[in-house]
């Protein structure tokens, strides 16, 4: 990562619940920090919750992680795929089934992207409480989601005690 870039700021949506969680996403963030034409990352606290989906796979810890880029919406995603692939996620075909790594790109600046790979803002972002709870610590609650509202508009509909902030 360079130490600074005129870009788009971004936010990627990070999860795991299966070999080491919390060992997964601080690793997730080291490579999130080498991405190139890139600059300026943040991350959030780490936080807990019950799987959303199937039950009977383990608790998720989630993380949301800020940065600056010049790469465009659909070379990140490939960034964030091979970063996935590089911490062992298989894709079963389980739809929300259990992962070591998922990477989703939550934001790009302000941008509504509707293409065969990619759906932005993240389809779900407003109803998730693992996601908008960790956005709030490292974005300003007037930041602006497009299509749905402020993120503090956001964060008064959802229950935010379905999510513990877990020590690191
Ligand atoms: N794709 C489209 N838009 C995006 C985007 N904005 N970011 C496409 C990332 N990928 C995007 O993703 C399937 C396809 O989505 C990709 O090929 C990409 O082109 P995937 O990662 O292979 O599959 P997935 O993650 O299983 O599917 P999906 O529908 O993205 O699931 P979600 O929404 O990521 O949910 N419960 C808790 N507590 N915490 C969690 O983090 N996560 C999930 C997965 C379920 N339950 C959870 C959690
Ligand atoms: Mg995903």
């Amino acid at each position: 990562m360079v130490s600074s870039v005129t870009g788009n700021r971004v936010f990627i949506g990070l999860g795991s619940n299966l070999g080491e969680p919390l060992q997964q996403l601080t690793s997730a963030t080291k490579a999130l920090a080498e991405l190139p034409e890139s600059a300026d990352l943040k991350v959030s606290s780490f936080y807990r919750s019950a799987p959303l989906g199937p039950q009977g796979q383990p608790d998720y810890i989630n993380a949301v992680a800020q940065l600056t880029t010049r790469l465009d919406a659909e070379v990140l995603l490939t960034q964030l795929q091979t970063i996935e692939q590089l911490h062992g996620r298989k894709r079963d075909g389980v739809r929300w089934g259990a992962r070591t790594l998922d990477l989703d790109l939550l934001l790009y600046a302000n941008g509504v992207i509707n293409s065969e790979r990619l759906t932005v803002p993240h389809p779900g972002l407003a109803e998730r409480a693992f996601v908008l709870v960790p956005l709030s610590d490292i974005a300003e609650l007037g930041l602006t989601i497009p299509g749905l509202g402020t993120l503090r508009q956001l964060l008064a509909n959802i229950d935010e005690k379905t999510v513990v902030r877990v020590a690191i």
